[in-house]
């Protein structure tokens, strides 16, 4: 099939990128997001996600005229929806803003045209959600137009280089519809291209990111037992990995981010029964939070009428993304335990959490403080000079919750230090 003109909805962490790269292969895209807020702000050639790289080729796209941004869906030979599917308080998945995308490619929708959804969404979703909606043309998937489930599968902070060497999977509503899809990908993608059924794409999407989710929780629930028999997890983790066969990943504060926390839940929603082992570990992973705040709190002591400098709120290192961030919990685990908390993100200086008190400079957050959480490795806090930190605070005591720093070296800058491992 021969695709010149792409539409893609929704300019978030995925379609933002999605529509620059194919813009800078040479197709006509447009990109389409419902809030005005977003589109403005990328009109005047800024962006609202941070992602390595992605501003210049954004700019790029645009000035070559190869992308147009607005909050109206424009006819194109293919459609790639790429809006968030969040769950309800209930851990039910959310598919509004999948319906809603797909609703508004309805009027548009010609015939031979070609519709992926990349969105992560439970299975069965592009065969019993999609595909429903838009035969309402009167036209049938995978005859009339083709229809297939793609699912991205990059990593913040590395999407450009991701979106182009990763294997890609296609899942189509047909065969027709997978090679359609193929044709399209083949545009930017280098590495791989799977063909398979639509369902199956998207359960092979799910099933990644709740291997991850388990691996991490074993990872926590090991961190746990390490501290009843006093054993230091990193260097257990260590040795254990020495095994060929062994790789167990990193104990933490919990999982966060839009995609390992919510993804199982998914699974769970579309088979209870037999999604036990996921629900489990995705309720420890949530609960180790809380498990940190309580060893802060043993370390510490009454962490009543304490200032609490917690460095970093994103989800993970060198990101500015804060959804379901372990790191937040941490802090409102900190404050339920009595504690102040005062907090500095580099990477997002005004996040407007409510009940956090946020400031824009490291001084600020480690003047006041009597106990420093290192809670997110971003470069800007491995590079800390101790030396420095010490003469910016009163805090003689730090809690590295994620292992970022050197122990001897804060011991040595006069600080008592703690960690997840009791005899770190
Ligand atoms: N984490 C740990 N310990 C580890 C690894 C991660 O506690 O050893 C935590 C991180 O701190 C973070 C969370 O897990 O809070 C998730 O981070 P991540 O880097 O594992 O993954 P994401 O959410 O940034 O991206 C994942 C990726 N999926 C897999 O690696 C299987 C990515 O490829 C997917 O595209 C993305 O989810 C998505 O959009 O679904």
């Amino acid at each position: 099939m021969n695709i010149e003109s792409l539409c893609v909805i929704g300019m978030g962490y995925i379609g933002l990128p999605t529509a620059s790269v194919f813009a800078s292969k040479g197709l006509q895209v447009s990109g389409m997001d419902i809030n005005t807020d977003i589109i403005k702000l990328l009109k005047a050639g800024e962006l609202h996600i941070f992602e390595p790289g992605l501003r210049g080729l954004f700019l790029d796209a645009v000035n070559s005229m190869r992308l147009t941004v607005s909050t109206a869906v424009v006819p194109a030979d293919a459609f790639i929806i790429a809006v968030p599917t969040p769950f309800y308080d209930d851990k039910r998945a959310d598919l509004r803003a999948v319906i809603a995308a797909t609703e508004s490619i309805l009027p548009h929708l010609q015939p031979g045209n070609l519709v992926i959804l990349e969105s992560t969404s439970p299975p069965q979703t592009t065969t019993d959600i999609v595909a429903p909606i838009l035969e309402k043309s009167g036209m049938q998937a995978g005859e009339d137009f083709l229809l297939a489930y793609s699912p991205e599968r990059v990593l913040p902070g590395k999407i450009l280089q991701e979106l182009v060497s990763n294997a890609r999977v296609i899942g189509g509503v047909n065969r027709e519809s997978a090679e359609a899809g193929r044709d399209l990908y083949r545009k930017i993608v280098n590495g791989e291209i799977i063909l398979t059924d639509a369902t199956t794409a998207e359960m092979v999407k799910l099933m990644e990111n709740t291997s991850r989710d388990i691996n991490i929780a074993i990872a926590n629930e090991f961190s746990r037992l390490a501290q009843d028999f006093g054993v230091d997890i990193w260097e257990a983790i260590q040795i254990a990995n020495l095994h060929p066969r062994v790789e167990i990943l990193k104990p933490g504060i919990g999982v966060g981010g839009h995609c390992i926390g919510v993804d199982p839940w998914f699974l769970v929603e579309a088979s209870p029964d037999h999604a036990q082992l996921i629900r489990k570990a995705r309720e420890i992973n949530d609960e180790q939070s809380d498990f940190v705040a309580e060893l802060i709190k043993e370390d510490v002591g009454d962490l009543k009428g304490k200032t609490v400098a917690c460095l970093g709120l994103a989800f993970k290192p060198n990101v500015d993304d804060l959804r379901e961030s372990p790191a937040v919990r941490l802090a409102h685990c900190l404050m339920a335990l009595g504690a102040k908390v005062v907090a500095f993100e580099p990477h997002r200086l005004d996040a407007g959490l409510p009940g956090i008190d946020q400031v824009d400079q490291l001084e600020l957050v480690l003047g006041n403080a009597d106990v420093i959480v290192l809670a997110v490795a971003h470069d800007e806090f491995m590079d800390l000079d101790a030396q420095m930190v010490r003469e910016n605070t009163k805090a003689r005591v730090i809690f590295d919750a994620v292992r970022g720093w050197d122990k001897s070296i804060w011991e040595n800058a006069g600080f008592q230090f703690f960690g997840l491992a009791r005899t770190y």
